[in-house]
Parts: structure tokens; sequence; C-alpha cells
């Protein structure tokens, strides 16, 4: 199939967006075969099928690189508790927040978690999305944790969209084990672990260091199971207080560390050093209504690549937006919408390790999403609009 007339976004060149006007794609089965100029096109182009996009945008499928979005019931009570007064940091320690939702997972059979999930999943599908981590952290118990697991893999049957899993054991000490962190870890997080990754259901292992979670040298030991076991690690660091959680993320050489409000110079310096991600998640910062920004001028200054994404959970982001996520990160970080777009595109593929995704280039899926707007910046710019025209899973349209 050979895309034409269209501006690619293609995401890896030296120019901004790596913009080329009049451009073509030829897509070869699930791959892109070639990428370049409408009028430059390569003998094996004729013959194949024609869509001419009328000059409309096209960009890599978009990449949500943190997401929670399986799990049960919603938390729209606390949502009205925090408007009633109360912190989200009171919220959790009053016996809700996570472990609120922990008890619905816990109640949800596979079926019920499935559709629920897929109403988000779909909303990401309906903005051009192709690829969605999906982590597990609101079981606590072993039982629940795989549960999380096998629902999220199960999408990829249910849906044309690709699904990384993270294992977030270490994102909450659950009520029987409360007061027991170090217990907890080491009676079920870590066998949890081992168990998830020998039925082959992990991609990377997340923690939450925080005041309200985990301390840096709990997250350490599950850390070093996942290093035993050849697993790559990211980490929830920084996002309420400075732990030092960052620091420990660039010691495992972590794919990447997220939130990170409270990161500072130094943080960012051992980022650039272990060639972490920064995942940026605005949606968080908005609905905890944090007022610290991540400090996006040290990650600049250092190299450090920014990805984006939803954090889409009940809790602290109930959001399935990936365009609202841009328009946040340029409105309230003032992050740039080139940024932005690579936050989403190449830089949330390198948040997940994966290197076949997130740029359009020869020799990856065919993963793309065509817009009907002129110029990338308009995704980022408009509110509550999706220009989606059409999106390209593996090939198909
Ligand atoms: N940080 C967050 O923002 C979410 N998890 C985490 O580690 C909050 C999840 C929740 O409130 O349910
Ligand atoms: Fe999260």
């Amino acid at each position: 199939m050979l895309l034409t007339n269209a501006t690619l976004a293609t995401m890896h060149q030296g120019t901004p967006y790596g913009l080329l006007k009049n451009g073509a794609v030829l897509v070869k089965g699930r791959m892109i075969e070639w990428v370049g100029a409408g009028d430059d096109l390569p003998s094996e182009a004729s013959g194949h099928e024609k869509i001419d996009l009328e000059g409309r945008l096209i960009t890599p499928g978009l990449i949500d690189c943190h997401t929670h979005i399986v799990h049960g019931g919603n938390r729209a009570n606390e949502f009205e508790m925090r408007l009633n007064g109360a912190s989200y940091e009171e919220v959790a320690r009053a016996g809700g927040g996570i472990v609120s939702t922990v008890t619905a997972t816990r109640q949800a059979d596979e079926a019920a978690l499935l559709e629920d999930a897929l109403k988000r999943v779909d909303a990401l599908l309906g903005e051009g999305v192709t690829t969605i981590e999906i982590k597990s952290g609101y079981g606590l118990d072993l039982e629940t944790e795989l549960k999380m697991l096998r629902v999220a893999r199960s999408i990829e049957k249910h849906r044309e969209i690709t699904v990384k899993t993270s294992f977030l054991g270490a994102h909450a000490v659950p009520a029987e084990y409360s007061g027991n962190a170090d217990t907890y870890i080491d009676e079920v997080c870590i066998p949890a672990l081992e168990t998830a990754h020998a039925e082959g259901l992990v991609d990377a292992v997340d923690g939450f260091c925080e005041g309200i979670a985990f301390s840096p040298d709990q997250i350490r030991r599950v850390f070093e199971k996942a290093n035993a076991l050849g697993i790559r690690v990211k980490l929830h660091a920084e996002q309420l207080s400075n732990l030092g959680g960052t620091q420990l993320a660039a010691e495992f050489g972590a794919l990447s560390a997220d939130h990170l409000e409270y990161a500072n110079d130094d943080d960012a310096a051992a980022m650039a050093k272990s060639g972490s991600v920064a995942v940026i998640l605005p949606g968080a910062y908005y609905t905890i209504r944090e007022t610290q920004a991540p400090p996006i001028e040290a990650f600049r200054k250092h190299k450090v690549p920014m990805a984006l994404a939803t954090d889409c959970n009940p809790g602290s982001s109930p959001i399935t937006s990936l365009l609202l996520t841009m328009n946040m990160a340029c409105t309230l970080f003032r992050m740039t919408p080139q940024e932005a777009l690579e936050g989403i595109t190449h830089n949330a593929a390198l948040a997940l390790g994966i290197d076949d995704a997130g740029v359009i280039k020869a020799g990856t899926r065919a993963d793309l999403a065509t817009w009907d707007i002129e110029h990338p910046a308009e995704l980022s710019y408009r509110i509550g609009f999706n220009p989606l025209y059409k999106r390209m899973f593996g090939g198909k349209l």
C-alpha cells in the first residue's frame, strides 16, 4: 500500500518534527518499506494500492508509555472528597487511594476487568494510539497481580494494538501488611515477580518510591531481583517529594523515571548518564493540583529524552487522552509542541525499550496515525478536539 500526498512528521531526522512535505510511505505487510518524497517514488511503488491523503499529516502511531488502564471500579467518590478539602496524601492515609482500587480489582473477574479496560483503550485508539504500556499494581497479592497482567496481555487479542506490561507489585502496601512494607516485599512482591516472569507476563519492573509507598531501600531489593531475572526497570520517582528514587533508577540503568515533579538538576544529570527517559505525566499533576512542575529545563540541559503519558489510573489521573496530555504538557510545563509529539512517539518508544516504532522510517512497524490537519503543532494546540483521520496498525488501516 502506498500512502501519498501527505506531510510526514517522521520524528527522526534533524529537522523539526523530521517534517517532510509532499511525502509518501510505502507499506509492505506489517512494515514500512520506504519513506520519501512523492516525486521520487521507488520503482517497486508502482502496482501498489494507492491512498491519496490530500495533504493530510501522518505521524507515527501514538504510544502511551505509562498507564494503569486495567483496574477495578473508579474513585469518583474520592474526587468528591478532595473537592471537599482533603489532599491526595490524606485520602491515601485514610484508607482510600490506591488501596481502595485494590479491593475493587481483587473482586473483579478477568472478564469484567477486560470489559472495563477496553472502554478506556478504545478512547486511546480513537486518538491514533498503536502501543500502550499497562502496569499491574492494584492486586498486591500473587493471584491478582497475575490476573491484571493476563488481562493486560489479552487486550492484544481484542484490539489492534501492541501491549507492553510492567510488573508494579511495589505500588502500595496492602492493608494486610500495613506497617510491614519489608515483609510485603519479601513475602508477596518478589515471589509474585518471579511467578509473573516465569509465566512470560513481564516486560519491565516498576515501583512507586514515595513516602506513602516504598523507600529507595525497599525498591532496591525489587530491582535487584529484576536484574537477576534480566528484566529492565522503571520507577515512579519524585512525584510528591524527593526521596532519591531517580538516583536509584539511574543506578539500575532504568528505561525511565516517571513523574519527577520533585527531581532536581543532579537527578537529571544522573538520568542522562544512565540513558533513562524522563516520563512526564501532566494528567496526574493537574488532577492532584500539584504546583511544582517537573524540571523540564534541567532535562533539556542534560539532554534527557522526555516522554509524555496519560498515567491513566482511577485516582490521580483518570484521563484517556494523549492529545489533552500534550496540551497540558505545553501549557502547564512549557514543553514545546515538538517536544510533546516526540514525547508520545519516539521518546515513548525509548521509555519502553522498543526500537521498531515511534518513528516513520523504513524497517519499522507500519503503525501510523493520519490527521486531518496541516501542521503537527495543531495536535498540542487544540483542547477537546480530535482530528484523527485514519489509524494504521501493523500495515492495516
Ligand atoms: N503514582 C500515581 O500517580 C498513581 N500511582 C502512582 O504510583 C496513583 C494511583 C492511584 O491513586 O490509584
Ligand atoms: Fe503511574
